[in-house]
């Protein structure tokens, strides 16, 4: 008997069917963010990641133009497991030497990535304005910016994107979620905090009052509680963009490293999901006061994919990725991390879900709790091992990470 079949049986004892969870959980779409081969810097010149967001490390090979970064991607994709979408941001235009600014970016500037796309036969494209590493972030600001001209310039930039997620959404045949974010807020203690959420929310408006196909363009906001020196307000807080995705029909992307450490995302979404038809997220991993660290298969990460899948919202929530680290080879940074994710889908989907919610609702909590515990020692291994052989997906990549270094990336 193999290692899989006595792990089978193992699960069947608790109701548990491994063939269904390992399709089911290869199945969920997971949209990797394009950002963690180069650091965040992107392809239209903007430089370094600035303007409320960082990166640190400088391991050696990072991709520094768009051949670089398609060949690293298409390396990354290789060893990754189930449905794949690629999740891009507007700095990542292909522009070719052509003088437009991002308030002026058109579908053109992505159709080298839409062939890209195809050619990986990925499930589709998924979408980010980029509000930071530019000339126009002024005094930190951009959306919510007392400054009209900083605020138009950014509107118009993320009507462009709007188009652009148009265009991808009928290449691909698969509805582009467009993801908000933006570094707004202060070092220090503010003299207004409401005047800037004010112009947030009329600046949202404008962008939202252009036509664009509602019904393959979902819009979504990404709130943060602070980050690196905005320590004392963020305009696009959470309760701001909540209350303002609900009044607006769009949704809200939570990033489970923009919250105070001791709020947990994985209670935020069924909370969410009790009047929301979609919730994004950007699955990434917080350390203290630091987000985006890779992606490691953790108890949070378990506890988030557990809520999407008993809430049975695999096909309501979002789920992209976000960490970017240029401390180690990135490649195998960006592997690891999806893979965490796909893990962590599938332990969801090896839990007695029904079992326990009828103890939850029987007041068992006793039972719950030995049953809870029994199930962490459950041989997930042998049924994860399983899906990778199913996926044809390799169980050692890191060879292979470590041979593209050696031949590829060392001699950049
Ligand atoms: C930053 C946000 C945002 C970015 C990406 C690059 O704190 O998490 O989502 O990480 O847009
Ligand atoms: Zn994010």
């Amino acid at each position: 008997m193999t290692a899989y079949q006595l792990a089978k049986e193992e699960y069947a004892k608790f109701g548990i069917d491994t063939e269904a969870a390992i399709k089911a959980a290869a199945a969920v779409p997971i949209s990797v963010h394009c950002w963690q081969g180069d650091d965040v810097v992107g392809l239209d010149g903007g430089g370094a990641a600035s303007g409320g967001i960082q990166t640190t490390g400088n391991y050696l090979g990072r991709a520094t133009d768009f051949e670089e970064l398609k060949a690293d991607i298409k390396e990354a994709f290789s060893l990754m497991t189930g449905k794949l979408r690629l999740n891009l941001h507007a700095s990542y235009a292909v522009l070719n030497g052509e003088k437009v600014d991002r308030d002026g970016y058109e579908p053109k500037h992505f159709a080298p990535w839409v062939q890209f796309a195809k050619e990986l036969g990925l499930d589709g494209i998924d979408f980010n304005p980029t509000l930071f590493s530019h000339k126009n972030v002024k005094d930190g600001l951009t959306l919510s910016s007392p400054d009209e001209n900083i605020r138009t310039f950014w509107v118009n930039h993320c009507k462009a994107c709007l188009r652009i997620a148009e265009y991808f959404a009928r290449e691909m045949n698969s509805k582009c979620l467009v993801n908000i974010w933006i570094p707004d807020g202060l070092k220090d203690v503010p003299a207004d905090r409401l005047g800037p959420r004010l112009r947030l929310k009329q600046s949202l408006d404008d962008i939202l009052s252009v036509p664009y196909d509602k019904e393959n363009v979902l819009v979504a906001v990404e709130s943060k509680v602070f980050g690196i020196g905005v320590e004392s307000y963020t305009v696009g807080s959470n309760e701001f963009y909540q209350n303002y995705a609900a009044k607006k029909g769009i949704c809200c992307l939570l990033d489970n490293g923009h919250y105070h450490p001791l709020e947990y995302v994985s209670d935020k979404i069924p909370a969410l999901l009790a009047f929301y038809d979609t919730v994004a997220l950007h699955v990434t991993r917080g350390v203290r006061w630091d987000s985006d660290h890779v992606v490691l298969f953790e108890d949070e990460l378990k506890e988030i994919m557990t809520e999407i899948v008993r809430c049975g919202a695999t096909e309501k929530v979002r789920i992209g990725l976000d960490y970017f680290d240029a401390s180690i080879n990135r490649i195998a940074a960006w592997v690891t991390g999806q893979r965490a994710a796909r893990e962590a889908l599938l332990f969801a989907m090896l839990q007695p879900h029904e079992t326990m919610r009828k103890m939850q609702d029987g007041a068992r909590f006793t039972e719950l709790m030995a049953l809870r515990e029994r199930c962490k020692l459950l041989p997930f291994g042998a049924v994860w091992k399983e899906l990778l052989s199913r996926e044809n997906a390799r169980e050692d990549w890191i060879e292979e990470v470590l041979s593209y270094e050696k031949d590829v990336l060392s001699v950049r």
